[in-house]
């Protein structure tokens, strides 16, 4: 969209705080707090979502990243018990679970040798057992495997329990974390920073500082990491920006942060499933307002095994610049949690076309956005390996 359309649907808006708020956007002036709730109190989506569909384009043009990845979820057990979480299988209850061995996450990694995957991604439950003597020795093994297979594992709860229990400090814990391989964080265990919430949703484990501080720890040692937001539950607007205000402010410090994430809270089978999934539109304003206020996070991704693919798709027009990777159905938090992605795998092609049927121009990126290939004109060959 041209800055000449865009200021004249500023200049449509009846209301003037949200006619200010759009000026200061196309200046790239950043928006304050009582702004960000404003947005989502009074704006339409149509405007929020034309503000954010400015900014993603000045800021990358069509361009959408994808790229080819798997996971790896060492285990569903967890010592923890956030309301919900329909993934884990509680320790203390001694519910059925999985758990797996060194070897087998190993021989997950060997089933992708010859294909082009760039990425693995490790997270799980937390195991009283599972310690971080366990994990570097899993990192090692995989980069003895496959050394340019980038490793983006661990949520600061999965860390800061391993830490804890090893007796080491945060510093020390993710320097050896560092050294055995592990390259960058993947955004979870984030959900909503502000302890109104949190304590409510998850109040067990790893606090807002306590992420916050294994993040910038992170982005020290020239990691990169990213970031998620657990919204669509019963967290109020101030929440959601609370939590992004908190996360702009580390970026402001560390520039170590690549992509925001805003993850939408599924129902099914768990303690919160009383509260009615937020709606199509309400999901795509909250990736427009996340786009607008993240204005120092370069990407946006909406994650499409949680989100589905066609909103996916939808959220293209409304600041999202990456929609995550091929998957290949080795996932299974948001098919536990009720996702219409009952088995999330997308192929190259698939992906390709999703984007390009969102009249953007898809291009496969490694973790940390260089650019692998550009599948503008890309023919695929008849069933061509994905
Ligand atoms: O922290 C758990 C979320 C997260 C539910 O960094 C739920 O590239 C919705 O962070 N409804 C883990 N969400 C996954 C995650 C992630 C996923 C993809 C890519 C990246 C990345 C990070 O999943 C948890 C929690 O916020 N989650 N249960 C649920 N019922
Ligand atoms: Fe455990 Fe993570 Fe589920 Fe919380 S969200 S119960 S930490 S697996």
């Amino acid at each position: 969209m041209s800055t000449k359309n865009i200021q004249v649907i500023i200049d449509a808006e009846q209301d003037n705080q949200l006619k200010k708020i759009g000026t200061k956007v196309i200046h790239n002036e950043r928006i304050l707090f009582d702004e960000g709730v404003y947005l989502f109190e009074k704006a339409s989506l149509p405007y929020v979502g034309a503000l954010a569909n400015w900014k993603r384009e000045s800021l990358h043009g069509d361009k959408t990243y994808f790229n080819k990845n798997f996971h790896i979820e060492p285990t569903n057990v967890c010592v923890f018990s956030c309301k919900f979480c329909s993934y884990s299988k509680l320790y203390a209850h001694k519910e059925e679970g999985w758990e797996l061995t060194i070897d087998q996450m190993l021989d997950i990694v060997k089933s992708y040798d010859g294909k082009p995957v760039t990425e693995v991604h490790i997270v799980g439950g937390v195991h009283p057992k599972l310690t971080l003597a366990f994990f570097l020795e899993l990192m090692r093994a995989i980069k003895a495997h496959r050394p340019e297979l980038h490793i983006k594992a661990f949520t600061p709860v999965e860390l800061d329990y391993m830490f804890r229990k090893a007796k080491v400090s945060v510093a020390e814990g993710m320097r050896l974390a560092h050294e055995a391989g592990l390259d960058s964080l993947p955004g979870g265990g984030a959900e909503i920073f502000h302890p109104e919430i949190r304590t409510k949703i998850c109040e067990d484990k790893a606090t807002a500082d306590e992420w916050l501080l294994i993040h910038k720890t992170a982005h020290e040692l020239g990691m990169h990491s990213n970031a998620t937001l657990l919204y669509g539950h019963i967290e109020a607007y101030k929440h959601r920006i609370d939590h992004m205000e908190r996360l702009r402010q580390l970026q402001d410090e560390t520039k170590g942060f690549n992509t925001f994430i805003p993850l939408k809270f599924r129902n099914d089978g768990n303690e919160m499933s009383y509260i009615e999934e937020s709606t199509l539109a309400n999901d795509l304003k909250m990736y427009a307002i996340s786009r607008i206020y993240m204005d120092n996070f370069p990407h946006v991704k909406a994650y499409w095994p949680m989100l589905g693919r066609d909103t996916a798709q939808l959220t293209l027009s409304y600041g999202v610049n990456d929609i995550d990777g091929t998957i290949d159905d080795t996932t299974k938090i948001y098919s536990m949690a009720g996702s219409e992605e009952q088995t999330p795998a997308m192929s190259t092609e698939d992906l390709v076309r999703l984007i390009k049927q969102g009249r953007r121009q898809p291009i496969e990126r490694g973790t940390l956005y260089n650019v692998i290939q550009d599948y503008s004109n890309y023919e695929f060959a008849e069933n061509e390996a994905s």
